[in-house]
């Protein structure tokens, strides 16, 4: 059992946080670069179904996420019911038919022609599970207003996170971020305080599907030394 002692009036725990040796901290962080490394976004899923157990780890470990006064201003819906499903592709689509031909600039939409995206987004009801990541500008306990911080940065880690854990499960996801969003809270009856963050189809990615041959900027390119 972890010490406890009161500190500042709050109770406090001692941390009992793993410690490797150097070799180790070496090996451990080449791997999991060598993990993260092979991620890619997906836009094709098989249909393949997965058992809920693993989103919801996958959405605790999103929680692990630290956040501006450990307010946790994040809510995730997990949407696996076909006909929500299809509410959501529907919607999305008719937003995006029209970001892309009329919202989107000309150089936004070059900058995507390499990566082939467009109107049409099939995965919104080939996955078997979508995640919707909503941001709450202020949280309610008991009809109180509770103050939030940085809720952007909390909850752009915990998606980060998020997208980390889909990923070491062996799946596969997009960041889908159709715009206008709220058509999210509207299908999943959320309240005003909560606001679409991210969309995220969570599946198998689809046997033989092809990505973008595209590569990442090298370390001097992205790391400065002091
Ligand atoms: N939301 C649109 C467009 C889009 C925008 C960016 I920036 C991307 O990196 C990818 C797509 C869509 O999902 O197609």
């Amino acid at each position: 059992m972890a010490k406890k002692k009161t500190i500042n009036g709050h109770m406090h725990v001692q941390y009992e946080g793993k410690k490797f040796p150097e070799e180790e901290v070496l090996s451990r962080s080449q791997e999991f670069y060598k993990l993260m490394d092979c991620r890619r976004t997906i836009r094709e899923f098989e249909r393949t179904p997965i058992p809920r157990e693993v989103l919801e780890n996958i959405i605790m470990t999103a929680g692990t996420a630290p956040s501006g006064a450990h307010k946790q201003p994040w809510t995730f819906c997990l949407i696996s019911d076909p006909k929500i499903k299809k509410k959501i592709r529907n919607a999305a689509e008719e937003e995006e038919k029209i970001s892309y031909s009329s919202r989107m600039s000309e150089t936004w939409k070059n900058d995507l022609k390499p990566l082939g995206t467009d109107w049409e987004k099939p995965f919104l009801e080939d996955a078997p599970y979508l995640i919707v990541v909503f941001k709450q500008s202020y949280g309610q306990e008991e009809g109180e207003k509770i103050q939030h911080y940085y809720v952007n940065e909390s909850v752009g880690i915990a998606s980060g996170f998020l997208i980390a854990a889909i990923h070491n499960a062996g799946l596969a996801t997009v960041t889908h971020t159709p715009s206008p969003m709220n058509f999210l809270s509207k299908i999943l009856n959320r309240p005003s305080h909560e606001k679409p963050f991210l969309l995220l189809p969570v599946g198998y990615a689809k046997e033989g599907t092809y990505v973008p041959d595209i590569e990442r900027k090298k370390i001097d390119e992205i790391l400065l030394d002091f």
